[in-house]
């Protein structure tokens, strides 16, 4: 090696070594990637806390770290040990804002005979739904562009979340999203608070409607109205405002059977499942382990509404030469003093410091 090579080396370690420190990030603030090696690979280290906007739609997504809990309840057996890997979950209910978007680049499609949305005039002719039509132009009614999408059938929840760049979540991954390790009974703990969620409180108008409390809102409200009802991964509405979609096919008898690893529900069926409860119901039905199966067609309730999740793999940071240059400096792995350099001069150029959580990005 000339000593030209050595200086080289020598000045680009010292920068490294002034980046370093600021390569750490602070405990729940993104991603790390690991310190260029003969063979870069980077690693990312995520953490409770996190959380990034996804490009496409906006929505604020959590992490959710992997782990087991016990799945299921005393009214919805058997309890069973469910272990999963990372996911990215909604904050919140996808809104009427952000459907409207999807609307307006993809159309309201017909699946199994019903449209993604019934806009206007819903069923029985009364209109509950706030995305207006006209001339074929979806848009959101004044003042509800925040309130969560609701008359939407599972085939438009399903269809907006793989345009988002997600999907539906697994009946797992929503539970778990809801309860956490603990398994908790709901979404801040194991015990009811009428102050925590939209349900069916005092100001509803439904002869099951609990009186002692006030919770605000006799129907639906804004997403992200009870942020002291926020799950352990910091997930909001869990509990009530509108049921939420999931993807698997209901089946009576399937959490006896279930698998452990990342359960995906049974392979077909006539019934999809929805979870959470709504404003519409009793606290016991905005409890996180409650379950209801609707048919997919028919079920444009205003009532019902869904969130998406993101699998971890999918995340891709911003920056566009940070893949090139991975795949270079991999390729060159058998020459270890050119790939260590390609790795510090990706390092000093910033192309391979931290990717902070806001700074992901789902490609659309
Ligand atoms: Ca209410
Ligand atoms: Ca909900």
């Amino acid at each position: 090696m000339n000593k030209h090579v050595v200086f080289s080396v020598t000045a680009l370690l010292v920068i490294l070594a002034g980046c370093r420190p600021e390569s750490v990030p602070a405990a729940g603030s993104g991603v790390t990637l690991a310190p260029p090696t003969a063979a870069p690979r980077p690693t990312r280290v995520l953490e409770m806390g996190d959380t990034q906007t996804r490009i496409r739609d906006g929505m604020v997504m959590v992490y959710v770290p992997a782990g087991q809990f016990e799945m299921g309840s005393s009214q919805e057996q058997p309890v069973h040990t469910v272990a999963l890997d990372v996911f990215w979950v909604d904050q919140t209910e996808v809104t009427n804002a952000q459907f409207t978007a999807f609307l307006n680049e993809q159309g309201n499609q017909v699946e199994d005979g019903v449209s993604w949305l019934e806009p206007g005039a819903g069923r029985w002719g009364i209109v509950y739904g706030h995305i207006e039509e006209d001339d074929g132009v979806f848009h959101p009614e004044p003042g509800y562009e925040d309130y969560p999408v609701i008359e939407v059938s599972w085939y438009g929840a399903a269809a907006y979340c793989g345009w988002a760049g997600g999907r539906l979540p697994t009946e797992a991954e929503w539970e778990y999203a809801a309860r956490g390790p603990q398994a908790r009974v709901y979404p801040w703990g194991n015990t009811f608070d009428g102050e925590r969620t939209n349900y069916c409180d005092a100001s509803c108008s439904y002869d099951w409607r609990d009186t002692d409390f006030d919770d605000g809102f006799a129907q639906w409200a804004p997403v992200g109205s009870y942020p002291h009802g926020a799950s352990w991964c910091g997930a909001l509405d869990m509990a009530g405002n509108v049921w939420e979609w999931v993807s698997d096919w209901w089946s009576e008898d399937y959490y006896a059977h279930s698998p452990t690893k990342n359960p995906q529900g049974p392979d077909s069926g006539t019934i999809r499942i929805a979870r959470g409860g709504s404003w519409f119901d009793e606290d016991w039905q905005v409890s996180a382990s409650c379950r209801k199966g609707l048919t997919p067609s028919s079920y444009r309730m205003h009532w019902v509404g869904f969130r998406c999740v993101v699998p971890a793999q999918l995340l891709i940071a911003t920056t566009p030469l940070r893949k090139p240059l991975y795949t270079l400096g991999k390729a060159l792995s058998n020459f270890a003093v050119l790939a260590v350099m390609v790795g510090l001069v990706a390092v000093a150029s910033g192309v391979m410091q931290v990717v902070r959580g806001e700074d992901l990005r789902i490609d659309p």
